[in-house]
This record gives structure tokens, C-alpha cells and sequence, in this order.
């Protein structure tokens, strides 16, 4: 019988998943449908860049999912469910001291790390955990009740756990295991049919209705599923145009004319949905949740960890001269990125404030070949290519948490966040939370070693912008 590699299984678990939140969902289906123009459009009005960031077959395929859990064990189930289709924990973010609404969850994202693996088939899924430790948000006794309800729930079957742990040892499953692995994975995701109970649901919701969506229910699910689109602000246009009211604005960097950094996102919210409540008399009768929503995103290049700090105090920036100002916020953010970026790839490349890979173009050096990174590439000898941002912001994870939460939640007048880092993250989940600039800084050293293995030099002679102090 054939066999299922976990590339594969990826790209069929991202298909499987995109038609379950479509059938959930139809104003995904919508998004998907606009986002899918979009590109085609920018393709042909940019065939010279459309490309730049990934191949229109891998931006057509890309989607981030976002669930969220309730337990570091049920994290751990997570990891081995997402690690059997070759998705990795990349990143730590916490979002409990997020402003003006601290969410309490702390996150990391699964994700393919190996180019290759990217191009194949990018998935990725931002991945939440409840943090009831969190005394800002929980008294010791609801803590205790929080964690008695989630550890009596079942999010992943064993069967669907023991085939995860299969395809990790086979590097795949056979045929019928995978289809099998597929159901169970959807069906996990899928919105729950079971009654909610309302009065838990209510009394979570007064603190936070993350705490709510998490805790207040017996299951986990798709909150949403996001495609990506060349041209974010064309798809906003497009999307209100079609009668569906988008938030207020796009998170993350403005329109501007320098290169695409990072990441830029926007919603809009999803109508209600009907579900079933359990009432404290015991009788069920429908009502509705207005817990999921529709994402759509941007990417540019990754920045380096001075691009980064140079990000966020743009965002400082950005944020104390509107409000001092008074005007719009995307206008400041355009004006404050012409002043602190550069406007070039060129120039993110000799500052360091982006990762780049780099390719030779002419085979065989001659005695005119420049000996230093920048030279050769401004003299085309190598072709230097941005590595696309492929992580996430904690600060517009908040941002889109926040802009579809039903209320705004009460944080309670207490001390003591409990600690909780990639370290702690890791050893819970019995895998390493993987830091993102160390994947992009070693795909970059890796493409320079292949250059100069084929021009024959060291890659310290060639003195780059990085490795000087
Ligand atoms: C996750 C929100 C974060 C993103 O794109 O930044 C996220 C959630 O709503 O559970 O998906
Ligand atoms: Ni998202």
C-alpha cells in the first residue's frame, strides 16, 4: 500500500482543515475567493516582484490556523499532532501583559522550519495556552476549578495521538492510516456540538472571553483560518466593497514605499453562530457565540534582530505621535517608516536590519570578481533574495485577539503572573520552542557557504554586514 510522507500529510491536513472552517464558516470561503483575485491581479500588474516573497502556488496554498488549549499537557498533545506533518514550535509569546487588552494565554507557533519544507507547504498554527496560574486573572479557587473541568476533557483521541507517534517513527503513514489520522485531526477542530454549559461559560467570560472560548467548553477549534494575499490593502478595499465591514485598520507596518517588513494583518468578525447552552435548570436550548473570525495577512521580509528593534520603536513612535497629534494613525506610520527605514533591499542588506539568501549568478570568478559581500552583490555577481517573515507579532496577535473579543474583561487588582518562557514551554512540551532569528541567521550562513565553496573563498573574507562589529 502507498505511503503518505509528511509533507503530504501537511498539505492534506491544511486542505482538510480549509474545507472544514469553509463548510463553518462561509464568509472564509468569501476571503479566500477575494484573496485568490487579489494575487492573480498583482501577479500580472507585478509579474517583476509578485514572486519576491514565495511562489503564487505557495502563497495560493498558505493559510495560518489559530487554536487555542487549556493545559500544557493538551499543548504537548498538540506538538505531537502537528510534529507527525512536520510542523515545530517556533517562537514564545506571551500575551498576558498585551495592551489595552492582556489576554491570558501564553503562545508559540507550529510551523515547517526547512526552506524546502516552506515551499512545499507552509502551515502554520498559532497556538494558545490558558495560563489559571496567572493570579491578574484568576483567584486560587477558580484556578482550581479551571483546571479540574479542562483535565477531565478529552481534546485529541488516543488513537488520533498513537498514529501522530506512528508517522513520526515511519516518516509518514500508509494510505488508510493517513486518511484515518486526517479525520480524527479534523473532527478534533471542529466547532463542538456539544451544550455549553452557561453559567461556567458566563462566569469565565466576565474575566475574559479567551478564558471563556478555552475553558468554557469541552473541545478546541479552528478560531480562524488565514489566507495570505500579495496586496493587503487592495484585498481591504475589495472586501468592503463586497458588503463585509473589516476592522478599523491594518496591524502591523503601513503602506509605505520601502520594502514589505514582517508581517501586516486584518479581520473582520464572523457572525454568530448557533450553539447549543446548557441552562442551570438543566434544560438545553439553542443560543449563539460570536467567537470566530475571519484573518487575512501580509508578509514581507524577516528582520534581523536590530531590524526588529528598530521595528518596535517605530511602533513606539507611531503610537505617541498620534496620539499627540491627533492624526491619522496610518499617515504617522507612513512618515515615521520614511524616516527610520531605509527604502531599498540593498540598504536593509548593508545596515542588517534583514535576512537575506544569497545565490551566485556568474559561475566561474575572474580576476575582477569583487571579494566583498556587498560588492559582489551590487556588481550582480551574487543575487541576494529576502527571506520571508514566515512568524508572527505578539503585538497584532493582541491587536486581533482584542478587536473580537465580545467584552473587555476584568483584570483583577492582584500580583503574581506566573513565570513562563520558551524554557518552561519546551520542557512541557517535550520538544525545543525553536527561536526564529536563529532559523533565518542559519539559512542565511548556509546559502553563503554555498557560495563561497563555489567561488573558493572564506566567508569571513567576504567581510558581511553582520559579521562586522
Ligand atoms: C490567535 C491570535 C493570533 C495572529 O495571526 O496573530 C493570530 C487567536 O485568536 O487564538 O492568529
Ligand atoms: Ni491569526
Amino acid at each position: 500500500m502507498s505511503q503518505v510522507d509528511q509533507t503530504e500529510l501537511r498539505k492534506r491536513l491544511s486542505r482538510v482543515l480549509s474545507e472544514l472552517y469553509g463548510g463553518e464558516v462561509p464568509a472564509y470561503n468569501l476571503l479566500v475567493e477575494v484573496a485568490q483575485d487579489v494575487n492573480h491581479d498583482h501577479q500580472r500588474q507585478h509579474p517583476e516582484q509578485a514572486e519576491l516573497f514565495g511562489s503564487l502556488e505557495r502563497v495560493t496554498a498558505e493559510r495560518h490556523g489559530a487554536i487555542r488549549v487549556g493545559s500544557p499537557e493538551e499543548l504537548a498533545q498538540a506538538a505531537r499532532i502537528f510534529g507527525a506533518v512536520g510542523m515545530y514550535s517556533v517562537n514564545f509569546y506571551d500575551l498576558r501583559d498585551a495592551k489595552p487588552n492582556p489576554i491570558p494565554v501564553v503562545s508559540t507557533a507550529f510551523r515547517p522550519t526547512d526552506r524546502h519544507e516552506l515551499a512545499e507547504n507552509p502551515f502554520r498554527v498559532f497556538t494558545s495556552m490558558l495560563v489559571p496560574e496567572d493570579r491578574r486573572f484568576f483567584t486560587p479557587e477558580l484556578e482550581g476549578r479551571l483546571k479540574e473541568y479542562i483535565s477531565q476533557r478529552t481534546l485529541f483521541p488516543q488513537e488520533l495521538l498513537t498514529l501522530a507517534d506512528s508517522a513520526v517513527a515511519g516518516e509518514g503513514l500508509p494510505e488508510e492510516q493517513a486518511q484515518r489520522f486526517l479525520d480524527l485531526a479534523a473532527a478534533s477542530f471542529a466547532l463542538s456540538s456539544e451544550p455549553v454549559d452557561r453559567e461556567w461559560y458566563e462566569e469565565l467570560e466576565g474575566i475574559s472571553s479567551v478564558a471563556a472560548d478555552i475553558g468554557g467548553v469541552s473541545s478546541t477549534h479552528i478560531n480562524h483560518l488565514t489566507p495570505r494575499v500579495l496586496d493587503i490593502d487592495e484585498l481591504y478595499r475589495r472586501m468592503e466593497l463586497r458588503g463585509v465591514s473589516m476592522i478599523d485598520s491594518i496591524q502591523g507596518p503601513p503602506n509605505w514605499e520601502g520594502p514589505d517588513v514582517l508581517l501586516r494583518q486584518t479581520s473582520f468578525r464572523a457572525l454568530s453562530e448557533p450553539r447549543l447552552f446548557k441552562e442551570v435548570d438543566g434544560s438545553v436550548g439553542e443560543g449563539e457565540l460570536r467567537v470566530r473570525f475571519g484573518e487575512v495577512e501580509a508578509r514581507g521580509i524577516a528582520l534581523t534582530r536590530d531590524g526588529r528593534a528598530l521595528y518596535d520603536a517605530n511602533m513606539a513612535e507611531v503610537d505617541a505621535e498620534t496620539a499627540q497629534s491627533g492624526r491619522a494613525r496610518a499617515e504617522v506610520a507612513k512618515d515615521v517608516w520614511t524616516q527610520r527605514f531605509p527604502r531599498t533591499d540593498i540598504e536593509f542588506l548593508k545596515s542588517d536590519l534583514g535576512y537575506f539568501t544569497f545565490t551566485l549568478n556568474s559561475e566561474a570568478p575572474t580576476a575582477e570578481t569583487p571579494t566583498q559581500l556587498i560588492d559582489l552583490v551590487e556588481s550582480g555577481c551574487v543575487r541576494a533574495e529576502p527571506i520571508v517573515y514566515e512568524d508572527f507579532l505578539p503585538r497584532s496577535a493582541a491587536g486581533i485577539f482584542a478587536s473580537n473579543l465580545s467584552g473587555e474583561g476584568n483584570l483583577r487588582d492582584a500580583q503574581g503572573e506566573a513565570l513562563r518562557d520558551a524554557t518552561w514551554m519546551s520542557e512541557r512540551i517535550g520538544t525545543p520552542v525553536l527561536d526564529s532569528f536563529e532559523i533565518y541567521a542559519e539559512e542565511r550562513e548556509s546559502s553563503l557557504a554555498a557560495v563561497c565553496q563555489q567561488l573558493g573563498i572564506q566567508s569571513d573574507d567576504l567581510n558581511p554586514p553582520w559579521a562586522q562589529a
